[in-house]
């Protein structure tokens, strides 16, 4: 391990993990690496788990303000939420233990845009940072850290924490060195300037992150993997709603509204954003690129297919077995790969100059094209907005992605009203279900209820949509949208009560 460490004074402050997270007090914030399960520390949140615990125990109450990047893995969010130790979470979490606390009332959770969480830990509001916990795959004989598998908002918790703690993973393969782009030039108004990038392939800043060695508290030496959660394969419906969104891609490709390469990609996470993914190997695109934030299992694919060129992200997202395939072949996809700090990956203003399709997921869709992707029956967060608000508003085209229904059919994906709104329909162009495609740009409100009512919704609901819609005609309090607001939201309360959206 120690040739990974390679700066002298820094190798003498190896510490224990728990003697690292004893330099945690209650109360603090704490900065920590880690987006969607890869890069985040292991052993001090551990640590600091067991002693929240055994403090909790001993009736000393000990919670700390938790910021990362994304989402992390059951070692972090998982341990610390299990204890009890979260007070406070920032920005994007998938862990079921801390969704049930934040769902429970037990821990403030402020759900934001990926692209602004840097931006405004600079601006102060959000507080002090007392603590960055990061895990890097190396640190150079001059100090400087050579990132993990994410690269999230490290830079900002390095730069902003008054000290560092630094877990160096020998699980992560060194042949990461070089994968990584770090810009050093954003900078907070009247100060701001352009970001020097216009493709997807290029490359602004350095290898490695900066870091004041001074800073750093200990160093903790861990060997453990990624969470890596395995995809299950796409099913009947993942295929359907690939077919009808590739089918749709090459029409404008024909109508010359998307060059042959399309734009770049970004791709949100799960299962059918994979299948999509898988689907594009077959499609007649060559020479595609990715702008995105996380390379998942089906980009991977793309990328040995030969059919994508570059990807361009902040973190990977892969199964085990994926994992493992580019760790035993790094050298050759690390050319292909650009790993980014996330207010580069997820910029507005990036995504808006490369002219990005976004292809996310959705809770549920209005008739008129609004989305909700957080809150199950509009109170209950399911993860959190990610990056998708920051990629669907300024996409070149923004499509969304679901099965018309969820929990076996007893739900309808497409619904009367939004019970919660996370995307307005000006941000929502394409809206694809196994059912079919409903392509909104261009359309009025009442235009978009007769498409999305006819080409996404399911079978099922079809007549409940129609009959609702007809009678809003009548007795809706103006017609530019539509709407009785008591029964548009009796869908959801139907459920809650019955467990069922049928009426
Ligand atoms: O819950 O497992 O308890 O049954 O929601 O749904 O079907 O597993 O779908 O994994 O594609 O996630 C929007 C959550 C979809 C995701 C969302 C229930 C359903 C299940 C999950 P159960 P599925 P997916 C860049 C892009 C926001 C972040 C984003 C997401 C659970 O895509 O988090 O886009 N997006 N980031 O049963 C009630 C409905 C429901 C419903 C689904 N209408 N009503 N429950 N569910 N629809 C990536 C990053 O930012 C990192």
């Amino acid at each position: 391990m120690a040739h990974r460490i390679a700066h002298a004074g820094l190798a003498g402050k190896i510490r224990s993990a728990s003697d690292a997270a004893a330099l945690i007090q209650d109360g603090m914030t704490v900065g920590m690496s880690g987006f969607t399960g890869s890069g985040y520390p292991k052993a001090v949140p551990l640590a600091l788990a067991d002693r929240i615990t055994a403090s909790h125990a001993a009736g000393n109450p000990f919670r700390v303000k938790i910021w990362t990047g994304a989402s992390t893995g059951p070692e972090l969010d998982g341990a610390l939420a299990k204890a009890d130790g979260i007070e406070f979470r920032l920005p994007y979490n998938s862990d079921p233990y801390a969704r049930e606390r934040i769902n429970k009332g037990e821990m403030q959770y402020f759900d934001m845009h990926l692209s602004q969480v840097a931006p405004m830990a600079w601006q102060g509001f959000l507080g002090e940072l007392d603590m960055a916990v990061i895990e890097v795959t190396g640190i150079t004989p001059d100090g400087e850290l050579i990132p993990s598998a994410s690269v999230g908002n490290n830079k900002t918790w390095i730069d902003r924490a008054k000290g560092v703690i630094l877990e160096v993973n020998s699980w992560q393969n060194p042949a990461l060195e070089g994968m990584h782009d770090i810009y050093y030039g954003t900078a907070l108004p009247p100060h701001r300037v352009p970001i020097p990038l216009v493709r997807a392939d290029q490359r602004i800043g350095q290898p490695t992150f900066r870091c004041d060695p001074a800073k750093v508290v200990a160093v903790v030496e861990t060997d453990s993997p990624d969470r890596n959660a395995p995809f299950t394969a796409p099913d009947a419906t993942a295929h359907a709603i690939a077919g009808h969104l590739i089918d749709f891609l090459t029409h404008e490709v024909k109508m010359g509204r998307l060059p042959a390469s399309l734009l770049p990609l970004q791709s949100g996470v799960g299962n059918i954003a994979n299948a999509v993914l898988n689907g594009l190997i077959d499609a007649p695109f060559d020479n595609m690129t990715s702008y995105t934030e996380v390379i998942q299992d089906g980009m991977l694919d793309l990328l040995e297919s030969g059919k994508l060129r570059m990807a361009s992200a902040t973190a990977f997202s892969l199964s085990p077995e994926a994992a493992a395939r580019l760790n035993a072949d790094m050298h050759r996809f690390r050319d292909k790969m650009i790993l980014r700090p996330q207010e580069i990956s997820n910029h507005p203003e990036l995504v808006r100059r490369l002219g990005c399709i976004a292809m996310n997921g959705l809770i549920e869709a209005d008739i008129y094209g609004n989305v909700n992707s957080t809150h199950l029956m509009g109170s209950r967060i399911q993860n959190g907005i990610g990056g998708s608000g920051d990629f669907a508003r300024n996409a070149y085209l923004s499509v969304f992605l679901t099965p018309s229904t969820a929990k076996g059919g007893a739900i309808s994906a497409i619904v009367p009203h939004c019970s919660h709104v996370d995307h307005i329909t000006q941000d929502v162009q394409v809206i694809v279900t196994e059912q079919g495609l409903a392509d909104l740009r261009g359309l009025a409100p009442r235009q978009r209820a007769a498409v999305i009512i006819a080409n996404c919704a399911h079978p099922d609901y079809r007549p409940m949509l129609e009959d609702y819609y007809a009678r809003a005609m009548k007795g809706s309090f103006g017609l530019q949208s539509p709407m009785l607001p008591g029964e548009a939201l009796a869908w959801h309360q139907r459920y809650i009560e019955t467990g069922t959206m049928r009426g």
